[in-house]
């Protein structure tokens, strides 16, 4: 997926290199033949609409099973859209009404029956725990979630600063995303005092 990624920004780059001007005709043929020359053979013309329907082929899903007791069950998924950001939308049933805490852990394990083994929030830049978009946050951080009286709860957001499946330090794959019983206050370190773990679920390349 990377490899094929590199090439389309290395297109980008000499599409950019003829828009400018900057080479004569002759450097723009040398340009076209190298790219004759690598393994994929895609005519120009399709190169923006190839790249779109790659972003969008990026998908991942988390079944959720419930832990530390609970009935909890729901889903996640996490679409990759062009704008760089990552489309995340969750469902849960059986919680208790109210707010409860949502992050990424950073194992994707959920063996333990308290999902303790998803150890802590994922945390790659090595930052302190908080709401997003605020100072600092964990790249895990993310909302709370909120469940009516029918002790179901759903949440659409656009994150940024996650992508999937590209083995970066941002990549979502193999963690965790974990429900807490309570609400997160987004101020106690390092996990928001947020409770028990309630549900548990590994971020799993769709398809
Ligand atoms: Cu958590
Ligand atoms: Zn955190």
């Amino acid at each position: 997926m990377m490899k094929t990624i590199n090439y389309f920004l290395f297109i980008g780059a000499a599409s950019m290199a003829f828009a400018c001007g900057s080479g004569t005709n002759n450097s723009g043929d040398d340009a076209t033949d190298s790219l004759e020359m690598t393994e994929n053979h895609m005519g120009n013309m399709d190169m923006e609409t190839t790249m779109t329907d790659t972003m969008n082929e990026m998908s991942a899903t988390a079944l959720l099973s419930a832990a530390s007791g609970s009935n909890v069950t729901g889903t996640a998924t996490f679409t990759q859209e062009a704008d760089g950001k990552v489309r995340l939308e969750l469902t849960v049933e059986n919680l208790t009404a109210g707010e409860h805490a949502i992050h990424l852990h950073e194992n994707g394990d959920c063996s333990a029956d308290d999902a303790s083994s998803a150890g802590g929030h994922w945390n790659p830049d090595g930052e302190d725990h908080g709401k997003r978009g605020e100072n600092e946050y964990h790249a895990g951080d993310i909302d709370n979630l909120t469940v009516g009286e029918d002790g179901k709860g759903n949440l659409e957001m656009m994150v940024e600063g996650w992508s999937i499946g590209d083995g970066q330090d941002s990549d979502i794959l193999n963690k965790a995303i974990i429900i807490h019983a309570d609400e997160d206050d987004f101020t106690s370190q390092p996990s928001g005092a947020a409770g028990s773990r309630v549900a548990c679920g590994v971020i799993q390349k769709a398809g």
